[in-house]
């Protein structure tokens, strides 16, 4: 759906809001800009759109039916509008598109809680292929890839309405933000704000450049979300547009979950590029966008509660409530698949950690297992008794929502949506064969809470589960209920939780060029028992596992860049701190590509006969995973053994060796790393020496001991200590290396002398 453009004042965005999608307009008539306009008096249209429907409409019951059809279209638009648009901007737009309904269903009489939350029928699988349709898939994990075609792919579908045209995402990313990777991190932190509450994976992946087209099916040559952007008309008033997952439900003709970002809004101040709330305009629009791209439908009314209105609103930043409960009934919580013993989250040692994980969901009476994603499982551990309180609170609030209906006729409904589940839990030890305590001792809507007193050390498990039975629908809809809550796992007194960390998602970025990173846009506090705020983000960027930038006493950095020399995955850390010293961790796994192999260390010599261990440094050596990687290609009777080690940057191997043979040609060999990243030469890097005669006594090297041996003996005797300035370099005729040219010398010099002939 579009998202339509603001680029007025937050005042003017709520009221223009309000107008477009209904309700009040006392707000409008305190603007003095939209003379309220009454439609099937529930509904109000802005005063612009009426005169552009008077002007196209000859009779006024040809404006009845159009105003009924441009409502009835909105609600299931793929585009996404400005809320200021002109007159002539509503005429331009009646005239081009006439808002006919690209998608329509207005809800699935199946599924009656599906309005809710306004969610399409259809989700994406587990696999990244959408064809998933509910119930049997609600509350389960996506994984999903994500690519950026190249500029110049042609872009768009002619179903929305828009022409295609060339993608020229990347030159307005560049343009605006100075550096592409900087612009696609913006978009890819939009990602990772779903990523935040939903259970939902994203991995950025190389693009085919085919054009834009409705796959809804997995490719491993491209992303399953594929963005790319091109001109809307210009500045239409439509923002973007993004197709559903798939065809069947709401998605119309336009699916596949691709966003088509209009470039015309780039660089425009009052937009795009208003940077303000790290460009929450820019990333609320593709944020929103996205929404759709998951199954999301537009939400009224617009009171700038909900992501997935559908005029642009940045008194919010991105996934709100109503969106989080979206995301719980078609993917679950960021926690997805933790409906067992089996694969409950591990929150590790809370001897002296406490936990705040907030905005998690259930989705239906659990009923012993019988909703097989009605339950929540976690673990901890105690590395020493402590007193442990749980705490599971409802959460969501009181509002009022509903998706913008074909008959316009208040479809809105007030939900009660922290009372909707009757939370239970109980703690079990590990294997959760022995309960500990079942705390159900509230109904709906009112949290549970439990202090286990010298809770011994050992590992435990926490089911946490909707004990509503009422939520228990049956035939058609199990498991669609929708209950947010908050976990807290308390260890002893005022030990305060840790917070989240949100480091975007697995990104892909070229080497050798700028990698941004951003850890201040999703991250946050969890703790309320105290005033707690993120103040230090820290970074482990070349993925060796120790945290390198932003570490005190450096000051911290929320957005790092990196730059990366080798080919490979890097898994990087951002650690956030808050002001009670608790941190938390996110690892995204960043892959590189396009790396030039180069091999430029300093060169070695070795004996014939012997093993020398070298060590290699250059760039693209991430990859050098085996020995047959590194080849000699000239000389003869030298190989290479060992395990290659390659450091985390990819720019030192060590843990290999020239095996020489004693017959080994002498001289200079090139040795050559080769492998998929590329290949280097490192001429003469290894030079093969004579071996030493092992023949002492022959201090001349002519293979015998004689005479002429004994006089540089002699000298060497009469000046006995190695050290002495006039001694040979190397003291060769100190035989057993003692230091001295003594008496024990000679006994084995003259045994030499004897046998005369070396051997
Ligand atoms: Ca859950
Ligand atoms: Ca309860
Ligand atoms: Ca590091
Ligand atoms: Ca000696
Ligand atoms: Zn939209």
């Amino acid at each position: 759906m579009q998202i339509r453009k603001n680029n007025r004042s937050n005042l003017v965005t709520v009221g223009t809001l309000v107008a477009l999608c209904g309700g009040a307009a006392s707000t409008l008539a305190q603007l003095g800009a939209f003379p309220a306009s009454d439609f099937e008096s529930k509904s109000v249209l802005p005063f612009q759109l009426e005169l552009a429907i008077n002007a196209k409409a000859p009779t006024t019951m040809s404006a009845t039916l159009m105003r009924a059809g441009i409502v009835r279209a909105m609600h299931g638009t793929q585009n996404c509008y400005a809320s200021n648009l002109t007159a002539e901007q509503w005429q331009n737009l009646l005239d081009q598109f006439q808002f006919l309904p690209i998608t329509q269903t207005p809800m699935d009489p199946d599924d009656p809680f599906g309005d809710r939350f306004n969610v399409d029928t259809f989700k994406w699988g587990p696999t990244g292929s959408a064809n998933s349709l509910y119930p049997a898939n609600a509350a389960s994990l996506a994984i999903l890839t994500v690519s950026f075609p190249n500029d110049g792919v042609t872009w768009g579908l002619a179903n929305s309405g828009f022409a295609t045209g060339a993608n020229a995402l990347g030159a307005s990313l560049t343009s605006q933000f100075t550096d592409l990777d900087r612009g696609r991190e913006y978009l890819r932190a939009c990602l990772g704000s779903w990523r935040k509450y939903g259970g939902i994976t994203y991995t950025e992946v190389a693009d085919n450049n085919t054009a834009m087209d409705n796959s809804s099916t997995h490719n491993n040559a491209r992303g399953d979300i594929r963005i790319g952007g091109i001109s809307l008309n210009g500045q239409s008033g439509v923002l973007a547009y993004n197709c559903f997952p798939a065809s069947g439900g709401l998605a119309g003709s336009l699916t596949g979950g691709d966003m088509v970002i209009n470039t015309a809004y780039f660089n425009d101040a009052g937009s795009f590029n208003s940077t303000t709330n790290n460009y929450r305009y820019f990333r609320n629009t593709c944020t929103h966008e996205h929404g759709h791209g998951l199954g999301f439908i537009h939400q009224v009314p617009c009171n700038s509660t909900k992501l997935m209105e559908p005029f642009i609103q940045t008194s919010t930043d991105a996934v709100r409530v109503d969106d989080r409960r979206a995301l719980g009934r078609s993917y679950g919580d960021r926690y997805s698949g933790n409906q067992s013993l089996g694969t409950a989250v591990n929150f590790g040692d809370l001897a002296a950690r406490s936990i705040a994980a907030r905005d998690l969901s259930l989705n239906g009476y659990w009923n012993n297992g019988s909703n097989a994603t009605g339950a929540d499982y976690f673990k901890f551990t105690l590395s020493g008794t402590q007193n442990i309180k749980i705490i599971t609170t409802p959460t969501g609030g009181t509002y009022t929502t509903g998706q913008q209906s074909n008959s316009c006729t208040g479809t809105t409904t007030g939900y009660a949506t922290s009372s909707l589940g009757d939370l239970a839990y109980e703690l079990t030890n590990d294997d959760g064969t022995v309960s500990i305590g079942l705390v159900n001792a509230t109904s709906l809507g009112a949290a549970e809470s439990f202090t286990f007193t010298n809770l011994p050390a050992g590992s435990y498990a926490l089911r946490v589960w909707d004990n509503n039975a009422a939520n228990l629908t049956g035939g058609s809809n199990p498991n669609t209920i929708v209950q947010l809550y908050d976990l807290e796992i308390q260890a002893g007194t005022n030990i305060y939780a840790d917070p989240y960390a949100n480091a975007g998602i697995n990104k892909r970025i070229a080497a050798n060029t700028t990698c941004y990173f951003i850890g201040d846009i999703n991250s946050q506090a969890t703790e309320t028992r105290t005033a707690v705020l993120l103040n230090r983000y820290e970074w482990d960027l070349d993925g060796d596992g120790v945290f390198e930038v932003g570490v005190a006493p450096a000051a911290s950095v929320p957005k790092p860049t990196f730059t990366y020399v080798s080919n490979g995955t890097y898994p990087v850390t951002l650690r956030v701190r808050d002001n009670q010293n608790k941190t938390g961790t996110d690892t995204i796994y960043v892959s590189v590509y396009g790396a030039t192999t180069t091999f430029t260390g300093n060169a070695v010599s070795g004996d014939q006969g012997t093993i020398l261990p070298f060590t290699m440094i250059g760039t693209n050596l991430k990859n050098v995973t085996s020995s047959s990687m590194v080849q000699v290609t000239t000389g003869t009777g030298v190989t290479v053994t060992g395990t290659p080690i390659p450091n985390s940057l990819g720019t030192q191997v060590t843990g290999l060796s020239f095996v020489i043979a004693a017959d080994a040609s002498l001289g200079g060999h090139n040795v050559r790393v080769s492998n998929s990243d590329g290949n280097s030469t490192n001429v003469n890097f290894l030079t093969v020496t004579q071996a030493p005669v092992a023949c002492p006594g022959d201090l001349n090297n002519d293979t015998f001991v004689d005479d002429a041996d004994f006089v540089l003996f002699a000298a060497a005797y009469d000046l006995l200590d190695c050290n002495d300035p006039s001694m040979p370099v190397g003291c060769p005729a100190d035989l057993n290396n003692d230091g001295l040219v003594d008496d024990s010398d000679f006994v084995i010099f003259a045994t030499a002398y004897d046998a005369f002939l070396c051997p």
